[in-house]
């Protein structure tokens, strides 16, 4: 038996870091110390590339940054499995699924189908790495996410990419759902986040206790492989 790993993935102003923080202070109050981690992890070498990237103050080629955001998952890696074998359960912000959503989302203008980055190509550097046992897709219209108080600074915060993003988020989350493999890992469930913080809290907090509770019998999978 080991702990669970739980991903948390959403558009900006889906409200993804304050769930991710909920359900971790959450869990604390019943007395079950998860890991609370976050993607990017800006605070490794690798990390502090990619925030540099995000706030614009570097450019580098599509291809190298993405390869750097799958890196800086890669880096940890070992790490996870170790704390889910030990029994301690994993929150985390953001995974893999956002760096294909936000890479294959480039530069594809409604007039060009092809993308710069095509999605299979943006899938392979993280095949293989520990694998979720659910993701919650925090699902929210990018005109809706709008109205909570705009984007911010950072390059990938425009609107128009944000619907290109969900798009591939949506693909990525059916594709799962068609998986005929059993047991499918990850088990992908997507929440209304256009709801009321403590409405979607909730809704969060049913499908992630049953996991905390039980553990999970199978050993760590690797990520569609
Ligand atoms: N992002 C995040 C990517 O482009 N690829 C990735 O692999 C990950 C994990 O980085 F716009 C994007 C998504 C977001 C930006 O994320 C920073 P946070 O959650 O705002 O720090």
């Amino acid at each position: 038996m080991r702990a669970p790993f739980i991903v948390i993935e959403g558009l900006d102003r889906s409200g993804k870091t304050t769930q991710t923080s909920l359900l971790h202070t959450r869990l604390e109050a019943e007395g079950i110390q998860a890991k609370l981690m976050k993607f990017p992890d800006r605070t490794t070498v690798i990390g502090q590339m990619i925030d540099s990237y995000l706030r614009s103050d570097s450019e580098l080629d599509d291809h190298v940054i993405h390869l750097l955001f799958s890196a800086n998952r890669w880096e940890l890696a070992s790490y996870i499995t170790q704390l889910l074998e030990a029994g301690t359960p994993i929150i985390c912000d953001r995974y893999a699924f956002s760096g294909i959503a936000f890479s294959a989302s480039k530069g594809i203008p409604s007039s060009t189908p092809s993308p710069k980055l095509p999605y299979e190509w943006c899938r392979s550097p993280d095949i293989g790495l520990p694998a979720p046992d659910l993701v919650l897709f925090l699902d929210i219209a990018p005109e809706r996410a709008k109205l909570r108080g705009g984007y911010g600074e950072e390059r990938y915060e425009k609107e128009e990419l944000q619907a290109r993003v969900r798009g591939i988020f949506q693909r990525l989350g059916s594709e799962m759902q068609n998986e005929t493999q059993r047991p499918v890992r990850p088990n992908w469930v997507t929440v209304d986040a256009g709801r009321e913080r403590k409405v979607v809290a909730n809704e969060v907090w049913s499908l992630v206790e049953p996991l905390v509770i039980n553990r999970i019998d199978d050993p760590v999978a690797k990520l569609w492989s």
